[in-house]
Parts: structure tokens; C-alpha cells; sequence
């Protein structure tokens, strides 16, 4: 016996006990910001991921997100752990924000609210959630989806399929498509919706076909489960934004909402934002939050707190709450200003007399180009152009000045290459 493990030590030591770990592959969107740090021409734009950029291509911490800090800095407050729910005046403000502080839900003490690790980690603990106490459902997601929506339902083990949601024919919404599909799938099926300016396609639905959605939903006892991850930066308007998840809560829908507040506010690296669980009863709210607890603690015990201070903090005082408003304003318009020049790039220098108009139609961070994936390698590869091989470009990292050679790139791809 002792011989045989002498022999297993010195194998260990000449082969890595990690031989059968493969490579992963790089991730379709943070990936592109690891293959564009490495580009070494100056021609080169970062289109990937969806983080906004000022005029110079320069990242922005929000000037009421420094005020938030400075006046943090001097309270001096303390770094305890937080509960293992989050920050009780997060919790309480980013629930306001999202329903309307005057919504019968809040004041009923119906809504679960959990503060969790940005949008993506809410939407995880979700998912946790979805696989413990509905083992049966499934999760419709739209096609297509923002590219992490796959991994984070595989990863937690929870099965998924696709509703019908993006025409390439009309470059539009395929409304009937959906409601065909959200109609024929197994009763008490999850429909996660994206709240507003869907990712990737910026193509969101009209308020009367939100209504009809939530027909739909409702006759199907389907749970509605949104990810709203751009609020205020849609329209420029939190409460606009907020219209279709408020909604369905008006229906008296139970419903599920994952938050974030990494564009909204700027606030990528902090991993702030929450889940929100819209429930029949305080009493029921109150088991749904006890057991997403139950779920975080082994995950990630607590939530981290510099991110639910700046939160509490803007949202909390009515000047940084004004102030912040009109940044998100300034930040959508901006976003709003390189589509349009972006647009009218391609529609003088096209001569094919290809219509681009579907650019201005869409909202949000984001435009769906159109382009396949070997006409987005060659905005890469040719025009040092990063962005994500769907065809998505974040506008949010474009300014007025590479609009016209965004153009260019654009054009030469989608004419050139097949
Ligand atoms: N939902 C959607 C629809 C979304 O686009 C993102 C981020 C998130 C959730 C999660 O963000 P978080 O920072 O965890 O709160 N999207 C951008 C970044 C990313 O892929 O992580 C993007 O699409 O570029």
C-alpha cells in the first residue's frame, strides 16, 4: 500500500492533476474587451461591451455617484457585514424606484427584496430559486438573448427554451411569433422579458403589445420574470422604463424582477443591484425572501456595501436624486445623438439605397446591425472594430467624431462580405 502511493505522489508531480480541464472559450462579450486591450492600432474601437463611454471615449463615474462617496467618506462610516439580505434603505429605495413608491405592493409589504450582486448575480439567485421550489418549470427566453441569460439557467441547472422575438424581415419585433410561443408552452412556464431596450436587438414592445403579453401570461398561469437592467436609460425616464413591469403588478400578478445599477448609475465594478419578488400576501413575501437568504448565504454569505450606500445615498436625498436624473438624461441623449449621426453616416455614404432607418427605431445602449458573424470579423479584423459577433454594437462607446468610420466599416462589410 505505502509503495503504491509513493508511485501516486511522483506521477502527481510529473502530470497536472488539471490534464483533463480543457480551455475555455473566451466570453462572447467580455472577451471582446480582453481581444481590444490587446490591439495595439490606433484606429481601434470598443463596441463590445455595453458600458458608456463621454464624447472621448473615456470611461464616467457620474458626478453625483462622487458625491454619494465624498459625503460616505466623511460620515466614516463603519465595514461590517451587511445582513445577509443587503441594506435595509437599498432594499427599501431600489423597490421604490422600481414600482413607483406610492404602488400598493410596497405598501402592502408584498415584495421580497433582496439586495444582490448586480443584475447578473439577482438573476442567478432567481434561478437558484426557480430550480429548488419549481423543479418542473422551464424558463422561456427570448431569441435572442442577452448572451449570459443561457449561462446563468444552464448553470443553475434549470431548463430553458426560446420564444420567438427578433424578424430579421422586418428587422422588428416578431409579435405573433411570441405570443405563439409564450401560448404554447406548458402552464406555469417562467417568461423572462427584458423591461425595456431588449439586449441585443434594442427592439422593445409597444405598450398595447405588453398588454397583450400580459394576457397572454396571465391565461397561461406563466410567472412573469423580468430583467431590467437599463431603467432610465431606455427613455431618459425612470418611470417610463419601469411601465411594463408596473403593468403587470397592477394586474396583481406575482411576478419576478432582477435589477441592476451597473449603467444606470454607472456602477459596473460596484455589483449592485437586487431581486425583486412581487408576492399574493405579505405573509408569502416574507417565506420568499427567507428562502432566497437561505440561498445566498452558502453562495456569497452577504452583499457587498460600498454600491448600496451610493444608491441609498442618491436615491434617498432629492437634490442627488434631481442631479442624477438629468445625467442619465444627458447620458441617454448622448447615446441618442450617435444614432442619429450614425444613421445619417450610412444613409449619404451608401449608395446602394439599403434603408437604415431600423437604427433610429431602436433604443437603448445597443443597435442590432444586422451583420453576421464573418461581416463582424471584418469590422474586426480590417477596421479594428470590437464588437460582439451577433451583429450588437454598443453605441454607448461611440462618439459623434468615428461615426463616419463606423460607416465606412459597416458598409464595406455588409457589401463585401457575404
Ligand atoms: N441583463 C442584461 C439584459 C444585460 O445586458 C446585462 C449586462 C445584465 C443583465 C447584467 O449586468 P450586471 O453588470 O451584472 O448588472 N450586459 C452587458 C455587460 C455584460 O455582458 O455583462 C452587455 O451586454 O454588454
Amino acid at each position: 500500500m505505502q509503495n503504491f502511493s509513493r508511485v501516486m505522489m511522483a506521477v502527481a508531480v510529473d502530470i497536472s492533476r488539471f490534464e483533463g480541464v480543457p480551455m475555455a472559450p473566451p466570453d462572447p462579450i467580455l472577451g471582446v474587451s480582453e481581444a481590444f486591450r490587446a490591439d495595439k492600432n490606433d484606429l481601434k474601437l470598443n463596441l463590445g461591451v455595453g458600458a458608456y463611454r463621454t464624447e472621448e471615449l473615456q470611461p464616467y463615474v457620474l458626478n453625483v455617484v462622487k458625491k454619494a462617496e465624498n459625503l460616505m467618506l466623511e460620515k466614516g462610516e463603519n465595514k461590517e457585514y451587511l445582513p445577509i439580505e443587503g441594506l435595509a434603505a437599498f432594499n427599501k429605495a431600489t423597490a421604490e424606484l422600481l414600482f413607483g413608491a406610492d404602488n400598493p405592493v410596497i405598501k402592502q409589504g408584498r415584495v421580497a427584496t433582496l439586495q444582490s450582486l448586480s443584475g447578473t448575480g439577482s438573476l442567478r439567485l432567481a434561478a437558484a430559486f426557480i430550480q429548488r421550489y419549481f423543479p418542473e418549470a422551464k424558463v422561456l427566453i427570448s431569441s435572442p438573448t442577452w448572451g449570459n441569460h443561457k449561462n446563468i439557467f444552464n448553470d443553475a441547472r434549470v431548463p430553458w427554451s426560446e420564444y420567438r422575438y427578433y424578424d430579421p424581415k422586418t428587422v422588428g419585433l416578431d409579435f405573433e411569433g411570441m405570443i405563439a410561443d409564450i401560448q404554447a408552452a406548458p402552464d406555469g412556464s417562467f417568461v423572462l422579458l427584458h423591461g425595456c431596450a431588449h439586449n441585443p436587438t434594442g427592439i422593445d414592445p409597444t405598450p398595447e403589445q405588453w398588454e397583450k403579453i400580459a394576457d397572454v401570461i396571465q391565461e397561461k398561469k406563466h410567472m412573469p420574470f423580468f430583467d431590467v437592467a437599463y431603467q432610465g436609460f431606455a427613455s431618459g425616464s425612470l418611470d417610463e422604463d419601469a411601465s411594463s413591469v408596473r403593468l403587470f403588478v397592477e394586474r396583481g400578478l406575482e411576478v419576478f424582477v432582477a435589477q441592476s445599477y451597473s449603467k444606470n448609475l454607472g456602477l459596473y465594478a460596484e455589483r449592485i443591484g437586487a431581486i425583486n419578488v412581487v408576492c399574493s400576501a405579505p405573509e408569502v413575501a416574507n417565506r420568499v425572501k427567507s428562502q432566497l437568504k437561505r440561498l445566498a448565504r452558502p453562495m456569497y454569505s452577504n452583499p457587498p456595501i460600498h454600491g448600496a450606500r451610493i444608491v441609498a445615498n442618491v436615491v434617498g436625498d432629492p437634490v442627488m436624486f434631481g442631479e442624477w436624473k438629468q445625467e442619465m438624461e444627458e447620458m441617454a441623449g448622448r447615446i441618442k445623438n450617435v444614432r442619429q449621426k450614425l444613421y445619417d453616416s450610412l444613409s449619404a455614404k451608401d449608395k446602394s439605397g439599403k434603408d437604415w432607418s431600423f437604427i433610429l427605431r431602436q433604443i437603448g445602449m445597443f443597435s442590432y446591425t444586422g451583420l453576421n458573424k464573418t461581416q463582424s470579423d471584418n469590422m474586426t479584423d480590417k477596421w479594428h472594430i470590437y464588437m460582439t459577433k451577433d451583429g450588437r454594437i454598443s453605441l454607448a462607446g461611440l462618439s459623434l467624431a468615428k461615426c463616419e468610420y463606423l460607416a465606412d466599416a459597416i458598409i464595406d462589410s455588409f457589401h463585401n462580405i457575404s
